[in-house]
């Protein structure tokens, strides 16, 4: 893991990799390019107010996910260390020397001014300034991005998300929030009524929107093909699992095995039990319609 020629590195959660987190990664990546540097984001793969709370946080999105999102904001490397017991007690200036330092051989770390870390969070961004000036490591502290009066945050966009408002967790997050995962198998009752769906089970401890249908993108292969979802339990054939189901409006795709990303748009109505299968097939010809005139506005 060490690099001799050392690294810098910007620390945080950074969950669902959102507008403020990319001011901070590229203004990271400028200093890391000046230094000649690989950049490198620190996170953890579990939030450290999990093991504090006993209960886990619902993330915008998940580890494997914030770590691509990473990459693609500019980070050369991501770290994500486990948060356990050992990690929550040590003191703020053991996390430098060992983890910054020690491991890593940090020359240049970034952090956002309302950065927290060590035993009790006693470590900020002033310790650490303060710490890193005495061993040669050079700091930089980034300001919290503003946007629409007030600043951009991960615990903003989960309300967002949670209420069903998803314009406004994209105008923080700088893309619309997705839902990721393997297709898996449905029943075909989709395919029978007309709309063939895309199956997604529903990921644990992310976020997820209130159950309804959703205008969406299923991003599959680098493409993004406009679709149309719903995310529940279809109480129509009698409450199975929650799943996102998702109908692609250009045209069967099958993706049973595939990974898939899909962007949630704009929530369009609430799940509903229907008495019969016709009931539901018109109200979901009444959802593609919505989606084709969404898409129609928005070109
Ligand atoms: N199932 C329901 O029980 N109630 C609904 O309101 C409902 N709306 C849907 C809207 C769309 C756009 C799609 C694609 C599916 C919807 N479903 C709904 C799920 C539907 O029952 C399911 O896709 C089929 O049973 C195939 O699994
Ligand atoms: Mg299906």
């Amino acid at each position: 893991m060490i690099n001799p020629n050392g690294v810098a590195v910007a620390a945080g959660f950074f969950d669902g990799v959102h507008l403020g987190h990319a001011k901070l990664i590229s203004s990271a990546k400028q200093a890391a390019r000046e230094r000649g540097l690989p950049l490198c984001a620190l996170s953890f793969l579990s939030h450290p107010d999990d093991l504090k709370n006993g209960r886990p946080t619902p993330l915008i999105c998940e580890a494997d996910e914030r770590a691509r999102l990473l990459t693609e904001a500019g980070a050369d490397d991501v770290i994500l260390l486990p948060f356990g017991r050992r990690m929550m007690d040590t003191p703020w200036d053991n996390f430098i020397e060992q983890t910054l330092i020690g491991q890593l051989n940090t020359r240049h770390v970034a952090v956002g001014a309302d950065f927290r870390f060590g035993k009790g969070a006693a470590g900020n961004a002033a310790l650490l300034a303060d710490f890193c000036a005495q061993r040669g490591v050079t700091c930089q502290i980034v300001d919290k991005l503003e946007l629409d009066g007030a600043e951009v945050s991960s615990s903003r966009i989960r309300a967002h998300v949670i209420a069903g408002n998803m314009s406004a967790a994209a105008r923080l997050l700088g893309r619309p929030h997705f839902i990721s995962g393997e297709v898996g198998h449905g029943r075909g009752i989709g395919r029978k009524i007309g709309a063939p769906t895309a199956n997604l089970p529903l990921p644990e401890g992310v976020c997820l929107p209130p159950y309804g249908v959703y205008v969406s993108e299923l991003e599959y292969n680098g493409r993004r093909l406009p679709a149309v979802s719903n995310i529940g339990q279809k109480p129509t054939f009698g409450a199975g699992p929650p799943a996102l189901e998702t109908h692609v409006l250009s045209g069967p795709a099958e993706l049973y095995g595939e990974q898939v990303r899909v962007y949630l748009l704009e929530y369009l109505r609430p799940e509903k039990v229907f008495d019969n299968e016709m009931g539901l097939k018109s109200a979901i010809d009444t959802d593609i319609a919505a989606a084709r005139r969404y898409f129609k506005a928005v070109d």
